[in-house]
Formats: C-alpha cells, sequence, structure tokens
C-alpha cells in the first residue's frame, strides 16, 4: 500500500483534547503550578487551538461545565472563542462530584437534596450543549461509598438508573450520553458505576442514545481492556474513550508511556471491528488527562501523536493473515502478524499525511523550538496577578 492509502484512516482519527488538561492540577497530595498553565477558559482554548493547529488532529476541546463556564457568561460566547482558536466545543462534561452536597452521591445520594442539584446541573449542561453545538454529555461519577454498610447499594443502582434515564430523555434527539466507569477512587467500599458492565447496563436502560466510556486508566490491575472494547464494540455500546495510561491506578500518565503494545492491541480491535463491518465511526476518541509535573501543552502533544502512531500501526495489521492463521489454529503466525505491525515504523507515512496538509512533520519538536511556551510563561502570571488569582485553578 502507498503512504497516502492511509490518509483517510488518518484524516478520520480525531482526538478530543481536554480544556482541563492545560490548567495546572495536582494530586490530593499538592499541586505544582506551572507559569505557563492556562487558568481561563480563553487560555484553554487558545492552547487547544495551538495543539491542533501542531497536530491537525484535535478540532474538539471538551468542557468541563464547573471549571469553563462561569455563572452569567454566555456558551455560545465561549463557542465563538474557540472558533476564533481554529476548534470547535466537544464533550459536555458536568461536575457531579466537587459541590459540598454531593458528599454522600450525585444522583445516587440518600440526600435528595443532592440528587435535585445533580439534576438541575445536568439539564443546565444539556442547555450548555446545545448552545455550543455539542452532541455528547459525558458523565462521570464519583458516587459511591467508603466503608461496609454506609448505604444500601441497590437503592442507589436504581437512584441512578431513574436519573440517567430521566437525564437521556432531556437530551435534545442528536445527542448522546456517554456513561464512564471506575473501580474505585474517590470511593474507597464501592463505586456506583464500577465496571465496563455496569455502564453498560445503565447505558442500556437510559435509552438508545447512551453509550459506555472507556477510560483506559480506569480498570483494576491486568484488565484485559481490548476484550471489554471489542465486546461493547460488537454490542454495539461503545461510545469512545478517554486516553491517558496507568501504572498502578487511575494515574492519568501520557497515554503509551507505560504499555503502548495495550493501546495497539487496543486499535486494533477498533480496526478488526471496522473490518466486520462495525460502524466505528461514532467513536469519540478523546484524551483524560492533566499532568501534574509534565508541562501542559508537551504532554498534551506527546499524547496525540502517540495515538496517531499507534492507531496508525493497529491499520497496518493483515487482518486477512491473521484470520488464516488463526483458523489454522497457529498461535505463533497470528501473533507475529500483530507484533509485525506493532514493530512496523510508521514514521514515513504520519510525515506523509502532515506534509499533504502544511502541517509540522514533528509537532513535539516544532512546539519546543518555538516561543510559545516561554510566551506563555511570561505572560500567564502577570494574568492571573492582575486577576487576582492564585497559580492553580482548574482542577481540585
Ligand atoms: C477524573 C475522573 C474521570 C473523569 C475526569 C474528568 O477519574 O476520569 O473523566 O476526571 O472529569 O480523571
Ligand atoms: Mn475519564
Ligand atoms: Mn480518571
Amino acid at each position: 500500500m502507498n503512504h497516502s492509502d492511509f490518509f483517510p484512516l488518518l484524516d478520520e482519527f480525531q482526538i478530543e483534547i481536554p480544556s482541563w488538561g492545560f490548567a495546572d492540577t495536582g494530586t490530593r497530595f499538592g499541586k505544582f503550578t506551572q507559569n505557563a498553565a492556562a487558568s481561563t477558559i480563553e487560555e484553554k482554548l487558545e492552547d487547544a487551538g495551538l495543539v491542533h493547529r501542531l497536530s491537525g488532529a484535535c478540532p474538539t476541546v471538551a468542557v468541563h461545565v464547573l471549571w469553563d463556564f462561569k455563572a452569567g457568561i454566555d456558551p455560545s460566547e465561549t463557542a465563538r472563542i474557540a472558533a476564533q482558536n481554529g476548534v470547535q466545543i466537544g464533550s459536555i462534561n458536568p461536575n457531579l462530584f466537587q459541590d459540598q452536597i454531593y458528599k454522600f452521591g450525585s444522583c445516587t445520594s440518600p440526600n435528595e437534596a443532592a440528587r435535585q442539584e445533580a439534576t438541575q446541573h445536568v439539564l443546565d449542561c444539556i442547555e450548555i450543549g446545545r448552545a455550543t453545538g455539542s452532541d455528547l454529555l459525558s458523565f462521570w461519577f464519583a458516587d459511591g461509598t467508603n466503608y461496609p454498610g454506609q448505604d444500601d447499594i441497590i437503592a442507589r443502582k436504581k437512584r441512578m438508573e431513574a436519573a440517567l434515564k430521566q437525564w437521556h430523555d432531556a437530551m435534545p434527539e442528536t445527542m448522546t450520553m456517554l456513561v464512564e466507569y471506575k473501580p474505585f477512587e474517590p470511593a474507597f467500599y464501592h463505586t456506583d458505576i464500577a465496571d465496563w458492565g455496569m455502564a453498560a447496563y445503565f447505558a442500556r436502560k437510559a435509552g438508545p442514545r447512551a453509550k459506555v466510556l472507556v477510560d483506559t486508566g480506569h480498570h483494576l490491575p491486568g484488565a484485559n481492556i481490548e476484550h471489554i472494547v471489542a465486546f461493547l464494540l460488537d454490542e454495539e455500546m461503545l461510545g469512545g474513550f478517554h486516553f491517558n495510561d496507568r501504572k498502578y491506578a487511575d494515574d492519568d500518565l501520557t497515554l503509551g508511556s507505560i504499555d503502548p503494545y495495550a493501546v495497539f492491541r487496543i486499535f486494533h480491535e477498533i480496526r478488526s471491528a471496522a473490518d466486520r463491518g462495525t460502524d466505528v465511526s461514532k467513536v469519540a476518541y478523546m484524551i483524560d488527562q492533566s499532568h501534574n509535573l509534565k508541562p501542559k501543552i508537551e504532554a498534551m502533544l506527546q499524547t496525540v501523536v502517540t495515538a496517531q502512531e499507534l492507531y496508525l500501526k493497529a491499520c497496518l495489521v493483515d487482518r486477512e493473515k491473521l484470520a488464516n492463521f488463526q483458523g489454522k489454529m497457529d498461535i505463533v503466525g497470528a501473533e507475529e502478524t500483530l507484533r509485525k505491525a506493532f514493530y512496523a515504523d510508521v514514521n514515513p507515512i504520519l510525515c506523509a499525511w502532515r506534509e499533504s496538509k502544511g502541517l509540522p512533520l514533528d509537532p513535539l519538536k516544532t512546539l519546543r523550538e518555538s516561543d510559545e511556551i516561554a510566551r506563555r510563561e511570561g505572560e500567564r502570571p502577570q494574568g492571573r496577578a492582575a486577576r487576582g488569582e492564585v497559580a492553580g485553578g482548574g482542577y481540585a
């Protein structure tokens, strides 16, 4: 195949970047601020626009309603600022975990006031989505308990079911709901949506426009994520991904920094599903990272380029040959078909694609040789001081 044969696959592999990935964040043990970090939605969209200009792969930006839409600011104004930076507002992420009222959960809380506030917030988020032209409403719930006996797990299940159904039906026909799962943290005894099976169950019960969101960092050690992805795809329940990598838990490390072969196998299952005729065009590829130590824009660009490389490698798998080896139960032959693609050098194809788009051949090198970071390091502390802010806005 010629390099240009792969261009359509790269064109369609668009990766949404998170506004929160450009702001200062930390862990529960502290936050290390960066002078160049974004602290306003304008700065986050400026950074997202830069990543898109350098990579050519990130036309949409995921927003977190609590951090990106201040009361009284018209959401369509935010959409206009995004357009000025060459990007669009993508998925709307409600925040159902930081307000004090959510101490015992949001829509699953025994506290009815919390459940009502959660519903009002979600209805507000749906209106924001209408104003920004977003078609994804992406839910992550911290809901859960910390001790055995703390609450009635099945009562919580029924509250979650009722809420998601109500919210699903409140969405415009053009909107899809993504239900994310996570085995633990911040809840340490049980999380109400703890795994892919529960997320798929809740999504199915909510309605036809509810799908599962797979955050690659949200699995217990040893989980076979590509198996989960293949299964959800075959059930037409895969809504999309939050890309990051992990060594121990939900570490939010740069995608592929710990286990690139695992990411490649996920992408191989997607390409296999596509070869079987499954429509994979609606799968939302999104990044969910907010690095405590790495410079924000560099880390985001690393993830984007890594995702493109691993996806392209998965596109190289000779699946006809693979099926042949599988049919003959030739384990080594089958495995070598995957390994051959994984170890292939896809940089020539990527560079040809970038050249055809007028993009920098090495986006990260171009960024590091530019004055983009230095300019932000000079301007942004002054901006924060002028606004009377201390560094560190954004994540908890
Ligand atoms: C945290 C959660 C979850 C969520 C993200 C953005 O673990 O991944 O999607 O915040 O709200 O990483
Ligand atoms: Mn996530
Ligand atoms: Mn997470």
